[in-house]
């Protein structure tokens, strides 16, 4: 209760913030994307990851507000990437994006309005659903809904993949371009390779790009380019970064 009370209070203060960590073309190294994470910066307690905070803010309902702010914020920042960066090298940005805020009726008008008032097109913005929520109910609707922000040329990912019980074979008729495999997965790949590099192929011939996530070490990364995993994230790379920061990343890797 005290902690939904100081969660109303940070939504209603705005004393979140968002993290960027990049998904990398595994075989350049350069970010084509970078995922917005959200922080909480709290008076006294510091900056607080979302573990502490987003399954509260789910139940509470607070993850619809908060969402609106993190949609908003990550699409004035990318709007601020094409600002300075050259044409056409500017990343797209991906927004975690809770069912509960699906649930909410003009979650697509929403979006549409953010979009078209920060003037980011809406191919630099790709949306995450994990796949544990998704199958949980409203899945009707909200496949619907993701085939419309689908249509305006937002990517569609499903994180967290392997977590829940869908099989890409399920994923396959469905308004997605992405699929997010677990760091989970991606730990255990050097003694057990043997399910990614099938996650992966399978997810090929379905036409769908993979990112493996949670990727700490270069013997992972060589791995999964021999497999032809094709995107990645994770610390060996880089761990979310400030906006700011973000800049100074994509103008020295190479
Ligand atoms: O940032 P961290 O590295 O600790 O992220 C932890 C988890 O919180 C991730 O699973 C991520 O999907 C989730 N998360 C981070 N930011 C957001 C957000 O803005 N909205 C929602 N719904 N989940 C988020
Ligand atoms: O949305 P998602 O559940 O995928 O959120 C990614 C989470 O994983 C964030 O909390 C992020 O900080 C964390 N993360 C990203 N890369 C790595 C990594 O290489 N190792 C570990 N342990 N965590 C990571
Ligand atoms: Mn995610
Ligand atoms: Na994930």
């Amino acid at each position: 209760l005290e902690l939904r009370s100081a969660l109303d209070h940070a939504v209603n203060e705005g004393h979140f913030l968002l993290h960027y960590q990049p998904i990398v073309d595994l075989v350049t190294g350069y970010a084509v994307g970078f995922e917005a994470l959200v922080r909480w910066a709290h008076p006294s307690r510091g900056v607080i990851t979302p573990e502490e905070f987003i399954e509260v803010a789910e139940e509470s309902g607070l993850i619809v507000p908060m969402g609106r702010w993190v949609l908003e914020e990550a699409l004035r920042t990318v709007s601020e990437w094409r600002r300075i960066l050259p044409p056409g090298g500017a990343p797209y940005v991906s927004v975690n994006v809770s069912v509960r805020q699906f649930r909410e009726a003009g979650f697509v008008e929403q979006v549409r309005n953010a979009l078209h008032h920060t003037g980011v097109p809406p191919q630099s913005l790709m949306l995450e659903i994990t796949e544990t929520l998704l199958m949980k109910d409203d899945e009707q609707r909200i496949w619907a809904d993701l085939s419309v922000l689908r249509e305006m040329g937002i990517r569609i990912a499903i994180d967290d993949f392997g977590t829940g019980y869908s099989s890409l074979g399920y994923l396959r008729q469905r308004p997605i371009d992405i699929v997010k495999i677990d760091k989970t997965f991606i730990d255990d790949m050097v003694t057990s390779p043997q399910l990614v590099g099938g996650i992966v192929s399978l997810a090929r011939s379905l036409q769908l790009v993979v990112v493996a996530e949670g990727i700490e070490d270069m013997a992972h990364r060589d791995l999964l380019v021999r497999m032809g995993c094709p995107l990645g994230q994770g610390f060996l790379f880089s761990s979310p970064l400030g906006p700011t920061e973000v800049l100074a990343w994509m103008t020295s890797a190479s």
